[in-house]
């Protein structure tokens, strides 16, 4: 593909490609981009019309919603719903599988999102992202339940997120590699921007909530330590940090110039099983960092083979440059 292509050029060439395919798969990514476009409206209008702020309510995950998590979730509800394509919905907004209605036409596709990722960084005006995987419904379940979506990250047909910073960018990936796609907004159209993107192998850069250090178990509080030593410690060279606190933005950041992220289980959130979600964070994302040659772990496994055992399941994550990853792994398994 051309850089300059659009994205609803490349879906519909790359439906070519398969043969008998029924549209469905198109049909449904036109349905998330068009979405997406909607939410970076309100994201880029923000208090223009009074959008910011608290919502005053709680997801089922405890953490206080603010007023465009539940925009953007609607919106990208609604979007699907009306698009037929989808047999049910998850979201991080929404505490259960969400139904379509009685009777209503749906399609053979589960989609599960995180429809505003970083928002605690809405209010400040910092980068935030929409987080999507499709699955596929199991074959005759008309009504599919909470048990149907638990299906490991391998099993994704698809996964995305679009970053709405000083660009909007969807970053795709259906298991070919990686594209990137700018929205021109004079058109409404998202463009090819970042054809194949692939992360560097190697790295001097780390994104970590540091404030948690106190808290870190032994393999973590090894690895930063080293890197925190620089040129004269056992790593040998000097490193760079950076936390936006926004998952989306860490990821396009390493796409763009490697880098490694981690979200680790610590003892402060032990019990819940780490930070990030397993089914709308964690498993994209380490589809698309993996497609475009990078590495995805919770520690000492692939975060892409865990089985979940419930839709808002928490996970570690350690994820970027190839290289660095691999060091992580080998401390967590040493
Ligand atoms: P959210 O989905 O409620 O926005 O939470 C997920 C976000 C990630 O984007 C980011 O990596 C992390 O939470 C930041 O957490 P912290 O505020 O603990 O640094
Ligand atoms: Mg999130």
């Amino acid at each position: 593909m051309q850089i300059g292509t659009s994205l609803t050029h490349c879906l519909i060439e790359r439906q070519r490609d398969h043969e008998g395919a029924s549209g469905e798969f198109t049909l449904l990514m036109n349905d998330i981009v068009t979405a997406c476009k909607v939410i970076s409206g309100y994201v880029k209008k923000g208090n223009l019309i009074g959008i910011l702020g608290s919502a005053e309510t709680e997801n089922i995950q405890g953490e206080t919603q603010k007023k465009l998590d539940i925009i953007s979730n609607d919106v990208f509800t609604e979007t699907l719903m009306n698009g037929t394509q989808v047999a049910a919905l998850a979201s991080e907004e929404m505490d259960e599988v969400y139904h379509l209605p009685k009777g209503a036409k749906r399609g053979k596709y589960l989609c599960v999102y995180d429809p505003l990722d970083g928002s605690s960084n809405i209010d400040v005006n910092v980068t935030v992202g929409t987080i999507f995987s499709i699955l596929r419904a199991p074959a005759g379940v008309e009504d599919p339940s909470e048990e149907d979506f638990m299906l490991p990250g391998t099993e994704q047909v698809a996964a995305g997120y679009c970053i709405y910073g000083p660009s909007t960018i969807m970053v795709l990936t259906t298991g070919h590699g990686v594209n990137g796609f700018t929205l021109d907004m004079d058109i409404g159209e998202f463009k090819l921007t970042h054809p194949n993107i692939m992360i560097p192998e190697d790295t001097k850069e780390f994104a970590i909530n540091m404030s948690n250090q106190r808290f870190w178990d032994a393999p973590v509080k090894r690895y930063i330590d080293e890197c925190l030593a620089g040129k004269e410690g056992p790593r040998g060279k000097d490193f760079n940090m950076r936390w936006v606190a926004s998952m989306v933005a860490e990821v396009h950041r390493i796409l763009t110039r490697g880098g490694v992220f981690l979200y680790p289980v610590d003892s402060k959130i032990r019990a819940q099983g780490g930070k990030l979600r397993l089914m709308y964070e964690a498993n994209p994302m380490a589809m698309i960092i993996e497609q475009a040659g990078g590495m995805a772990i919770t520690g000492p496994e692939r975060i892409m083979a865990i089985k979940p055992h419930k839709l808002h399941q928490r996970v570690p994550v350690i994820l970027g440059s190839k290289n660095e990853v691999q060091v992580l792994h080998d401390y967590h398994t040493a």
